[in-house]
């Protein structure tokens, strides 16, 4: 069949699938140019892909998907665990008894690729041969599957040869089927290091590299190997006053600002003065014990999959650069007056006549309810990493960056300060746990709803959540205190009584992070509030910003009736979702949140 590899488990692994799905070919893809090009042309010519304008937009396409198969679907996501407890209590994912969850993928799938050609995928997550990396085999009947992983990870023969005779690897098994919504399942078994998903074709569902192996079933493994696998952006911030570049990792809820963040461009004055941001990640980070004893962090992953709608030369002309060569458009609407792609804020005014991300003819008053929009709000580009002016030198480290400080934050219109500092490690683990944040479109179901969403993890945990928050005040103990990253919360999205954003945003987000890395570096005091340590005004740098004092003072604004009120609907969560097996030292946070609010 190859002479890719010797490895048997994975020459099983592939006869088991095919016998399974009976494709009418086997494709293994090796990582050469020559065989992506004529996939992609292959893509063309079928009409799963539509190629663009080669001058403006070269070697880019536009794919559509069903229009019912548009984002994560975390109500038909589970973890097949042996044990119940062990997936259980799940923020959002469901438990599925694993000998019941095989059955029925093989029920689904069985005969579903004849007629169809199956590739098999090796691919790396981390630099093949990193401390961080971990292969994982991807059977798909996807051709667009392939070219997104080509993108997304390191694909190719080096990662069989990595493998060698006997190396194991996650197995990843994804077929199309019928694109039926009512039989679309992603099922995932930690203990096995598998991975199925039928009847979709759409990023998240079905690039198993990412929210699947690299978060759920990572979750799993760095538990058991004493390692986090986290939904965090990763950037690197050159300042003047320092003398290295310090590394942040952030965690931010889908759609809420990772790749904004990761990509920042500092305004003008700081620019000027020499400040400059290196994105490493934009959506995973695995994070693991250094030598030094510090935690050092790596991005998994080997390019971006972007949301497109809002993305434009001012708010992130970085991720826009990304996405001008090799880029795979997904759901954007059509321009084919010069055969290009819009999306919504692309640019100020909307061209007059557009295919829509369905495929339907679109003008500006197709949209006059603003409930139909030229671009799906969920559409994304996969772009090549390499592609990112900004792009970090330390992007294929070894061994990763160390990190300085560690953020967390969410969509909250009121409550949650524009910044706040915990006083320690298990108070930082305390304030990821108690994240919440309106919902946006990356997955399906109602939009802006204020949910849980602990550590922007709630539908990306491979094991229990109760066992996840073990896990991080764990991870604190390997750490000595002055060697551990310092733990903030951000909100960029507080709103006024009107309803509109306090705070820019975006590149000025640069006067919150450099107040962040002062405070890694003890250079500015802060004052202690009910829920840690807040910016004194003067030390939030607004010049050059519409940002009035009164407006920064609101945005900094610690309500200690919100926050008692906050408190009890946490103690609410905690005692319905985890009772008594919530670790004793996030209890203990809890305790003394509600007594801050009662002084
Ligand atoms: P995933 O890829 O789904 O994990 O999303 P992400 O966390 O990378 O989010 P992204 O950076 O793509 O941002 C999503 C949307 O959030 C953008 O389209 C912006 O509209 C909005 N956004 C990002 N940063 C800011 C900010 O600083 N302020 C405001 N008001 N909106 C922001
Ligand atoms: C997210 O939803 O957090 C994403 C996009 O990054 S997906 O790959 O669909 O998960
Ligand atoms: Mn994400």
């Amino acid at each position: 069949m190859t002479n890719m590899t010797n490895n048997k488990k994975v020459l099983k692994f592939v006869e088991d699938s095919a016998a399974l799905a009976c494709p009418d070919k086997i494709v293994w893809i090796d990582g050469s140019v020559e065989q992506r090009d004529a996939l992609r042309a292959e893509a063309v010519a079928t009409g799963e892909m539509i190629k663009l304008n080669e001058e403006l937009l070269p070697d880019c396409y536009l794919h559509r998907t069903a229009e019912n198969d548009v984002a994560r679907v975390e109500d038909r996501t589970f973890i097949c665990s042996r044990k119940e407890e062990d997936a259980m209590p799940h923020s959002i994912v469901k438990w599925m008894d694993p000998e019941k969850a095989y059955k029925m993928a093989a029920d689904i799938a069985r005969g579903k690729m004849k007629g169809r050609t199956m590739y098999v995928i090796p691919y790396s997550m981390g630099v093949v041969g990193s401390p961080f990396s971990r292969i994982g085999i991807e059977v798909t009947d996807s051709i667009y599957v392939v070219l997104n992983m080509e993108i997304m990870t390191r694909v190719g023969k080096m990662c069989l040869d990595e493998l060698g005779e006997n190396g194991d690897f996650v197995k990843g098994f994804h077929c199309k089927c019928d694109v039926d919504p009512e039989k679309r399942y992603i099922l995932h078994f930690p203990e096995d290091d598998t991975i199925i998903s039928v009847n979709s074709a759409y990023g998240g569902n079905v690039l198993l590299g990412k929210k699947c192996f690299a978060l759920r079933i990572a979750t799993y493994l760095g538990k058991k190997e004493g390692w986090m696998a986290e939904h965090m952006l990763i950037l690197g911030c050159k300042r003047p006053q320092d003398k290295e570049i310090k590394y942040v990792a952030a965690a931010f809820p889908s759609a809420c600002g990772k790749t904004n963040l990761a990509m920042l461009i500092p305004p003008k004055e700081y620019l000027d003065a020499g400040y400059e941001i290196q994105t490493v990640g934009d959506d995973i980070a695995w994070i693991r014990v250094g030598e030094d004893g510090r935690l050092w962090a790596a991005n998994p992953e080997n390019g971006f999959f972007g949301v497109a709608p809002g993305t434009n030369e001012h708010s992130n002309p970085n991720a826009l650069a990304a996405t001008k060569k090799g880029t795979i458009f997904t759901n954007v609407a059509y321009n084919p007056e010069n055969n290009t792609v819009w999306w919504e804020k692309l640019t100020k005014e909307a061209p007059a006549h557009l295919i829509d991300w369905k495929g339907n003819p679109w003008t500006p008053e197709t949209n006059a309810d603003g409930k139909h929009p030229a671009a799906h709000p969920n559409s994304r580009f996969t772009a090549p990493a390499e592609n990112c002016p900004c792009i970090s030198p330390e992007f294929n480290s070894k061994q990763g960056v160390p990190l300085s400080a560690i953020i967390f934050g969410g969509r909250r219109a009121t409550t949650t300060p524009l910044v706040y500092q915990s006083r320690d490690w298990n108070h930082g683990t305390f304030v990821g746990t108690i994240m919440s944040s309106e919902t946006t479109a990356a997955a399906t179901g109602a939009v802006g709803v204020l949910r849980h969403d602990p550590m922007a993890m709630k539908p990306f945990m491979g094991y229990s959540v109760d066992q996840y928050f073990q896990h991080w005040i764990d991870m604190g103990k390997k750490v000595p205190a002055d060697k551990q990253p310092k733990i903030f919360n951000v909100n960029w999205f507080r709103q006024d009584e009107k309803g509109d954003f306090m705070w820019p945003g975006f590149g000025d987000n640069m006067r919150v992070l450099d107040w962040i890395l002062d405070r890694c570096e003890g250079k500015v005091d802060a004052q202690e509030t009910a829920i840690g340590y807040v910016p004194y005004a003067k030390d939030i740098n607004i010049k050059g910003t519409d940002v009035t004092e009164e407006t920064l003072d609101k945005l900094l604004y610690v309500d200690k009736a919100r926050w008692a009120a906050e408190a009890e609907e946490i103690e609410k969560y905690y005692d319905d979702n985890f009772g008594d097996k919530l670790p004793k030292e996030i209890r203990e946070n809890l305790e003394t949140l509600k007594r801050n609010c009662a002084e």
